[in-house]
């Protein structure tokens, strides 16, 4: 007897530093696959921050809840209104991604794919970039275990320098070239130590329409994805 089980969507999170292109890139997926008849959904974390990058869209499209009680918190910190311990606004951030887990895991389940703009990598790397000598990478990864694990995952990669040069920082606590210089540095290490992932590095020095085709070029290969969804484990 073979049960006729309709597939499930893919999970798949783009990931790089501040200016690497991903919500734009994120937006041109999303036309992409829904013009090929699939069911898409976006969705950012934090999911309660100011919309910088085409926020008309971003506002239509994310279904994360902005008003949630984490995202205002973390919103006021990231615009430097408030002061936060490191450790607790680390545990909020990825409490912000459990909020939406269950969710997430429906939508999956009722064949939608979903693109995850930032997702547990930015939530490691950016607190471990604090160089506060009791918050390690390992330590910061730890509240993501049990988390969805991505079926893909798209690395925007590029340097801290050329991100740089795409024009001054906004307002936002982690926009400086220090700060991103160590969070693509922690990049590195977190991806090399996540063995078995179908991670793809998608070079995104290229113009916006060159890594567009890369990315859908990435992602076409997974759309038939029918393995069960799996966990974060912890680092090894
Ligand atoms: P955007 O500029 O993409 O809105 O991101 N961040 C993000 C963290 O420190 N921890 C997290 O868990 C996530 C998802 C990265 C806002 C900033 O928040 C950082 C940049």
């Amino acid at each position: 007897f073979h049960e006729d089980v309709k597939a499930r969507g893919v999970l798949i999170v783009v990931e790089g530093l501040d200016r690497a292109g991903k919500t734009v890139q994120c937006q041109l997926l999303l036309e992409a696959l829904q013009q090929r008849g699939h069911h898409v959904k976006y969705i950012k974390f934090p999911g309660n921050t100011t919309m910088k990058v085409c926020l008309g869209w971003v506002l239509k499209h994310a279904c994360s809840d902005r008003n949630s009680l984490t995202g205002k918190i973390i919103n006021g910190y990231l615009q430097g209104q408030a002061q936060q311990d490191d450790h607790s606004i680390h545990l909020l951030f990825s409490a912000n991604r459990w909020e939406a887990a269950q969710r997430i895991r429906s939508d999956l389940s009722n064949g939608i794919t979903i693109i995850v703009d930032r997702y547990s990598y930015s939530g490691a790397v950016y607190s471990a970039a604090k160089e506060n000598p009791d918050l390690s990478l390992e330590w910061a990864w730890q509240p993501e275990v049990g988390l969805p694990r991505p079926d893909l995952l798209l690395f925007l990669s590029i340097s801290a320098e050329e991100t740089a040069k795409r024009g001054g920082y906004g307002e936002e606590r982690y926009e400086t070239n220090a700060m991103q210089s160590k969070v693509r540095h922690l990049f590195d290490r977190l991806l090399s130590m996540n063995h078995g992932h179908d991670i793809h590095l998608i070079d995104a020095r290229f113009p916006v329409d060159q890594v567009a085709k890369d990315i859908l070029n990435s992602t076409l290969g997974h759309l038939s994805e029918r393995k069960p969804l799996e966990t974060f484990a912890k680092l090894r």
